[in-house]
């Protein structure tokens, strides 16, 4: 896709310009172009290749926790040797142009944060940290164990696991609390790089449109078009982002 193949409406650039509060969701194709693979996307998603029941659930870590670290362990490695794109550059142009900015994201990858963004309200944890299996407890520091197990917490001998959100788990309840309250105040809602399929995070755009605010996807894909999508814009998060913020705000670098 080039970049003359998606139009911004003029109108939009408008609400941009003029928001007190925008709220954005986020989703793993906003770290695509960065290198890193979404979930869904037929022929490069990790549930391609990978079964998420198999890696991506408690009972998968309680059937085979070393399996589960392992996975972890590499898709650790391959985040943080990404860099961010342009498109998280122009999300933190706008936390910095905007009165009112709430960045709330479903990747646990911090790409956002490496871009510059200040305040990221993460629904599904975070790859970079480390927590106990049974209390859930941050862990900071650990020794590496053999193959046949996972790492143990060096106070209380109980197993360790990524810091995230598998499928059947709750989300962290003040990051919940938090981006729903954003979706029902802000002004102008952005649905970005994200297939919209996995709840409550998908619930988020019908909140905002909910309140009449207007709500804007950006996406290659053409998603099925849902009640809440106003714009929707067809091309990646890093070309349409940074497009978006230049014609909001044409001294923006
Ligand atoms: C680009 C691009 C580019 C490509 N630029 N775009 C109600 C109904 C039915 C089921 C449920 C429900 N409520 C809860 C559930 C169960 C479940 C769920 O939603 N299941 C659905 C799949 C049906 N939800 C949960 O279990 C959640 N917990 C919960 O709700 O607790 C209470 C409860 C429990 C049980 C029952 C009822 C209530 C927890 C969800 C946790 C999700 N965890 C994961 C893994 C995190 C850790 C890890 O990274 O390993 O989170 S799964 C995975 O999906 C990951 C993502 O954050 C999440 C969303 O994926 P995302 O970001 O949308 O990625 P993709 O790949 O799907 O889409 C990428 C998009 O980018 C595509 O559209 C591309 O086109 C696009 N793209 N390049 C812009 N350059």
């Amino acid at each position: 896709m080039t970049a003359a193949s998606f139009v911004i409406p003029p109108e939009l650039v408008t609400l941009l310009r003029e928001a007190q509060h925008v709220a954005i969701l986020t989703g793993a194709g906003t770290s695509a172009e960065s290198g890193v693979p979404t979930f869904r996307e037929a022929q490069t998603g990790l549930w391609a290749q990978y079964d998420p029941q198999q890696l991506a659930t408690p009972e998968a870590f309680q059937r085979n926790p070393r399996l589960v670290w392992e996975w972890y362990t590499w898709r650790r490695e391959l985040v943080n040797k990404a860099q961010p794109n342009p498109g998280h550059v122009a999300l933190v142009t706008m936390e910095q142009r905007l009165p009112l900015f709430t960045l709330i994201t479903q990747n646990v990858d911090g790409m956002h944060q490496r871009a510059g963004s200040q305040r990221v309200i993460e629904l599904h944890g975070n790859i970079n940290r480390t927590k106990r299996w049974n209390d859930g407890a941050i862990v900071e520091h650990w020794h590496e164990t053999g193959a046949s197990s996972t790492p143990r917490c060096p106070e209380t001998g109980s197993m360790l696991r990524p810091d995230v959100v598998w499928f059947g788990e709750t989300l962290p309840e003040a990051a919940l609390a938090a981006a729903i309250e954003a979706a029902q105040m802000c002004d102008l809602f952005f649905s970005i790089g994200t297939s919209g399929v996995v709840q409550p995070a998908a619930s988020l755009p019908m909140m905002a449109q909910r309140q009449e605010t207007p709500v804007v996807v950006i996406n290659p894909d053409v998603l099925p078009l849902t009640s809440a999508t106003l714009y929707r814009i067809q091309g990646t998060s890093g070309q349409v982002l940074p497009a978006l913020v230049q014609a909001a705000w044409p001294d923006a670098v």
